[in-house]
């Protein structure tokens, strides 16, 4: 028997089979409904489910945006940046998570991440420091260590900003290198004596260039009085002379210019201050600020050792002797030059040179004699702080 409609009823049906055809109907009628309601129901989900999803969708967009907004903000004034992505809750306000930020470095200006590190606030202290934890420099030698370091920001021009990135560095560096080094403090001045044998050996402007036994001999007793490892130092001048840092150049300028290196020792001739002035070849060295001369390349104690402070350098003619320049006290005739000497019986006493005169071998090596001392001499915060430490770790040298 087929039934074509709901409501047809056979004729020939008791009432007893009439009564269970309804029952029938009755719940097929309601299991329809039950279909059609979880049919709604999953609609109704899926809807809420898509509409999630292009909420979710949206709120990324737009966090992104604010994100990219924040960096282009940090460009331009780095403080206000991370302001703008703190008070959006775009970076949590703690030193380790905006640290993070600029070790990622994600669309930042790596000038602008300079600045912010190099800020004296007590906070941007704690996120450089924080910053230079990220760094892992574990089994790396230093010229590795300073290619990491030197790639993650762009080191700013003032003398004390400098000044604290490099000293983060050495202490994390020491941290992650117990025992290379006495101090961090000899890291510090290693680490600069390799940016400057950088300069020296890939500025095309630096015409003497630093030869392995001179890097050598410059970084004496710089191990807290000792020598460091020969075999350390002739590695760390071969890895840079193989390849120079890389160094972020948002602005055009590189390390190579940042850093001029004023150390220079080469053969030169001094007038006596004696009243019979004679010539005397002596082997020069300018290095901490000072001028040091040997009566031989080879030994060991100075003849004699004149501080640059206060001093100027002048070209002078001299009617015996060719490219000759002279020390000397800016507005003063008479005052004789704070300096010491060795007496031909080993006495040290003091100077008594109220003009130092010199004369290089040639015009060209007057030239950079000249401009090497200038640099010295010239009030250098940075150069300051650098001979200050240097001083402090060598103690015992030249004494
Ligand atoms: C000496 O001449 C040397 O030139 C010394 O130079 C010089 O000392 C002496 O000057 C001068 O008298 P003689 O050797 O002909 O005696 P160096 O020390 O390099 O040998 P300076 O002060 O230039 O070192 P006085 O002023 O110290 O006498």
């Amino acid at each position: 028997m087929v039934l074509k409609e709901e409501e047809d009823v056979p004729s020939d049906l008791t009432a007893e089979e009439r009564q269970e055809l309804e029952n029938i109907r009755r719940r097929k009628r309601e299991l329809l409904a039950d279909i059609q309601r979880l049919k709604d129901e999953i609609a109704e989900v899926a809807n809420e489910i898509e509409s999630l999803g292009s909420t979710e969708e949206r709120k990324n967009m737009q966090r992104n945006k604010q994100v990219a907004m924040g960096r282009k903000k940090f460009n331009m004034d780095p403080k206000k940046g991370i302001q703008f992505l703190i008070e959006n809750d775009l970076l949590k306000n703690t030193c380790e998570d905006i640290a993070q930020f600029l070790y990622k470095g994600e669309g930042l200006n790596k000038t602008a991440i300079g600045d912010y590190l190099g800020e004296r606030d007590e906070f941007n202290i704690q996120v450089l420091h924080a910053f230079v934890e990220l760094h892992e420099f574990t089994d790396l030698n230093l010229v590795q260590a300073l290619r990491q370091f030197l790639w993650s920001f762009r080191l700013p021009g003032e003398a004390q900003k400098i000044d604290r990135m490099m000293e983060a560095f050495a202490q994390r560096y020491c941290q992650c290198n117990n025992g290379v080094f006495q101090s961090t403090d000899t890291c510090y001045v290693l680490s600069f004596a390799i940016i400057m044998l950088n300069t020296s050996l890939h500025n095309p402007n630096v015409k003497d260039k630093t030869t392995v036994e001179r890097f050598i001999a410059m970084n004496r007793g710089i191990n807290d009085g000792g020598d460091l490892p020969e075999e350390l130092l002739r590695n760390l001048y071969e890895s840079i002379k193989n390849e120079p840092f890389k160094i972020p150049e948002d602005d055009g300028n590189d390390l190579t210019h940042t850093f001029f290196n004023p150390d220079r020792e080469g053969w030169l001739l001094k007038l006596g201050g004696g009243r019979v002035k004679t010539w005397k070849r002596r082997w020069f060295i300018l290095t901490d600020n000072c001028l040091y001369y040997f009566e031989y390349t080879t030994d060991k104690e100075p003849r004699g050792i004149i501080p640059l402070e206060n001093l100027s350098i002048r070209e002078v003619e001299d009617s015996k002797k060719p490219n000759c320049f002279e020390l000397y006290i800016p507005d003063n005739k008479d005052q004789v030059i704070k300096a010491c000497k060795t007496e031909a019986d080993g006495r040290v006493v003091e100077g008594n040179h109220t003009v130092y005169r010199i004369s290089a071998p040639t015009p060209e090596e007057k030239e950079e004699w000249i401009k090497c001392i200038k640099a010295a001499i010239s009030r250098d915060p940075f150069y300051e702080m650098l001979a200050a430490r240097k001083k402090k770790v060598s103690s015992t040298k030249r004494h």
